[in-house]
């Protein structure tokens, strides 16, 4: 049986071992995740993010899942790029309501240049709130990143969504190694990454081991890495597959499998449930957490589909002894906490 002897970070995993930490005994997988998840972070402690949607739809890329492509016709308005005031007002809103992070997100294959002003007073304006910074605006160049990290953002979104084996069957307007160049212009700007991908497509255990065997063997570990259950949108190809059977959908221990490898194979990441929390049961979510999740996204809407509302957090995090992690902490490096 593979045994996890040290919760000290690994770049040199093997995809054979990602895939044997799957098959692994259910229970054996949950501790062993939980026993790493215990090395550095204090299990009880949350993070919590906040997602705006700053430019809304029309996008030019093929992402089969996506509800915001110009390729699908999922009836979502395609809208202009926001007013950095009202975004502001939007991240005060989030960080009273007890987020952390606010994320802005832009339905873009890329970042033009010529929105970069706007988006550097959002981002000065939320920095100023006292809260982390994060975006998600498609490929960046390498000045690109370093113009935004100027302006003041702390994390930059860039997922790699499935395992390399099966990401054609999600998008073929943007190449893996496109995605890959993207992260490293992020990490030599000096920002933190946040990278992960999407369970539930139709992919196999094999793609999911894929993708965590990529995100283990980055120069340097995603700083957050989201695992988004896919929310299944009307009109998108990957979506109708799974509305159409619902025997494609993942299986809910499944996806607690893949919530844990994920922490073992970066055992310093903040492992966030994100997209998919709607229609997941308490029960489930507290599954997740104690497989080694610590962070969530918050605020009853993620970029256009729904979460679960505030009400209904504060009543999870009460009832499972939840607290959001200090400030400091979720600023900090994961290295510098656990050796406070
Ligand atoms: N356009 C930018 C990009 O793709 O890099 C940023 C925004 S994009 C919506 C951010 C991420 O949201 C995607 O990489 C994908 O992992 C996730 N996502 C989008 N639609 C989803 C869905 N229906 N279910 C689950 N995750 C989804
Ligand atoms: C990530 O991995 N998940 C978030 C964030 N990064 C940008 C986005 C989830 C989007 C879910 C579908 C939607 O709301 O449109
Ligand atoms: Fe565009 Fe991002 Fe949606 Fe892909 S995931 S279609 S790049 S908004």
């Amino acid at each position: 049986m593979t045994q996890i002897n040290s919760a000290q970070p690994r770049h040199d995993w093997t995809l054979p071992e990602v895939e044997a930490l799957f098959d692994l005994p259910f229970m054996e997988l949950v501790f062993q995740a939980a026993t790493v998840h215990r090395a550095w972070f204090d299990p009880s402690e949350m993070q919590i993010s906040q997602l705006l949607s700053v430019k809304t739809g029309g996008c030019a890329e093929n992402c089969g899942y996506c509800s915001q492509s110009a390729h699908f016709k999922t009836g979502l308005k395609a809208e202009k790029l926001m007013e950095p005031a009202v975004v502001i007002a939007k991240a005060k809103a989030a960080r009273d309501g007890g987020a952390q992070r606010f994320c802005m997100g832009a339905a873009w294959r890329e970042l033009k240049d010529r929105d970069l002003p706007k988006l550097a007073e959002m981002i000065g304006g939320v920095k100023a709130l006292g809260m982390e910074t994060c975006a998600t605006l498609g490929m960046l160049t390498a000045e690109q990143a370093q113009q935004l990290k100027d302006a003041g953002l702390d994390y930059y979104n860039h997922n790699l969504d499935t395992g390399p084996d099966y990401y054609a069957d999600v998008v073929t307007t943007r190449t893996y190694q496109e995605r890959l160049d993207t992260l490293a212009h992020v990490r030599d700007a000096g920002m933190s990454t946040c990278c992960g991908g999407i369970v539930g497509m139709g992919e196999m255990r094999r793609d999911r081991a894929g993708l965590l065997h990529q995100l283990a063997t980055l120069p340097a570990h995603p700083d957050s890495l989201p695992i988004n259950g896919l929310v299944p949108i009307s009109g998108t190809p990957l979506g109708d597959q799974i509305l159409a059977d619902d025997a494609k959908a993942i299986d809910s221990i499944e996806f607690v499998r893949t919530i844990a490898v994920a922490r073992i194979v970066c055992p310093k990441a903040m492992v966030r449930l994100s997209a998919g929390r709607e229609g997941m049961s308490r029960d489930l979510q507290a599954l997740c957490f104690m497989a080694g999740a610590n962070s969530i996204f918050v605020g009853g809407k993620l970029l256009t589909t729904p979460l679960p509302g505030q009400d209904e957090d504060s009543r999870l995090f009460q009832d499972l002894d939840l607290r959001p992690m200090a400030m400091t902490k979720a600023v900090l490096a994961p290295e510098t906490v656990a050796a406070e």
